[in-house]
Parts: structure tokens; sequence; C-alpha cells
């Protein structure tokens, strides 16, 4: 005789919608420890060069930092947390369309992977590392270290420009839950060109 089975589909739904609620916190007791390092790490981190790095300057709450890092060794490098003094939290956060049509960003599952010989561009509307929490207004001139921390137990740090940059009409509300994302200033794809850049 046949059986029905009646699966847990609503179940699945809440987790997927969980999943997608924006940018919630991830709770740090979920990070991984990579203790045990398969390759070097001190060899990843030194394969890694960073371009143009700026932070948005922002009075308080959250801001982005962004520019581009290039890979230089022969394997891909895994980023898989970052930090800063500026900042109480830092998340990987990339940027997807929303149903509604809207864009809205969240943690980047698994962090980012920069491939061997390529580059990871972090730029405004697209892949970020989100600092929330500020510790104090970053203002333009201001200059702000950042960590990144790399699979394998290795870390890459820099220091990033602080800069006044309005063109992507971010909207950074503090909290998770009320997190409205970022949204392109219209239609068009904003040239993400900050005022100071040449
Ligand atoms: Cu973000």
């Amino acid at each position: 005789m046949n059986m029905n089975f009646t699966y847990p589909a609503l179940t699945v739904l809440a987790a997927a919608a969980l999943a997608l609620s924006g940018c919630a916190p991830s709770a740090p007791a979920s990070a991984p420890s990579a203790t045990d390092a398969a390759a070097s790490p001190a060899a990843a981190a030194d394969g890694l060069a960073v371009s143009q790095p700026w932070v948005k300057a922002a009075a308080s709450g959250m801001t982005g930092a962004f520019g581009v890092i290039k890979n230089t060794t022969g394997a891909d490098i895994t980023v898989t947390g970052a930090s800063t003094p500026a900042a109480r939290m830092a998340e990987l956060h990339e940027t997807v369309a929303g149903t509604s049509g809207g864009m809205q960003m969240r943690a980047k599952e698994g962090g980012f992977v920069i491939p061997a010989g390529g580059e990871l561009k972090l730029e405004p509307g697209a892949n970020h590392v989100m600092l929330m929490g500020l510790t104090g207004p970053v203002k333009a001139g201001d200059e702000i270290t950042l960590t990144l921390e790399l699979a394998g137990g290795g870390t890459f740090s820099f220091t990033a420009l602080a800069k006044d940059f309005r063109g992507a009409n971010e909207n950074y509300v503090e909290g998770g839950a009320g997190m409205t994302g970022h949204q392109p200033s219209s239609g068009s794809t904003a040239s993400p060109s900050p005022s100071a850049n040449k």
C-alpha cells in the first residue's frame, strides 16, 4: 500500500525566509575557528595586495569599506571575516537583487573567494566589507585600519582612507531587521567614482 509522507515544507520555507532577511549580524559563535592551516597562512597573506582602499565617511552607525584586492599567488584565497578598530563588528556583504526589484545586501555565505591570479572588487552596490557599530565618527581623511581574516588562519591588514561618498545613496539602518539595503541611486548603474578620486 502507498504511504503518504508529509514533508516539513513549512519549516524549510521559514528557514529560507530567515536566511534572506538581510543584514542580521551572524552570531560570532558560528565563525569557523580555522586553527589548522593546510597551507601556510603567512604565504597567503603575502600574496595579497590592495589598491585604492577606502571607507565611506559616516557620522555614526554603519558604513562600508571598499577597494580592489589582488591575489598574486597560484592558489585561491578565501576571505572569511574582517575586523577594524573603527567598528565593533565587520561583516562580508554581497548585494543581490531582491524579489521586489530593489537591491538588498546580506552576509556573503562562505566568504569572498579571490581566485588565483585574480582580484576581488569591493565597491558600493556590490561586494563590500560592512562596518557595524562605529566606535566614532568616520570623517573624510581618516585612516582606517582593516584586517581581513583568511581561510587557513592568516590575516591581511591594510589602511583605508575615509572619503565622502554619496553616489550610491546607500541606506544603512542599524539593527538587523530594519535594514533596507543598498539602493542604487537611479535606474542607471551609478559609476562608483568618489569625488576625491582622480
Ligand atoms: Cu552591507
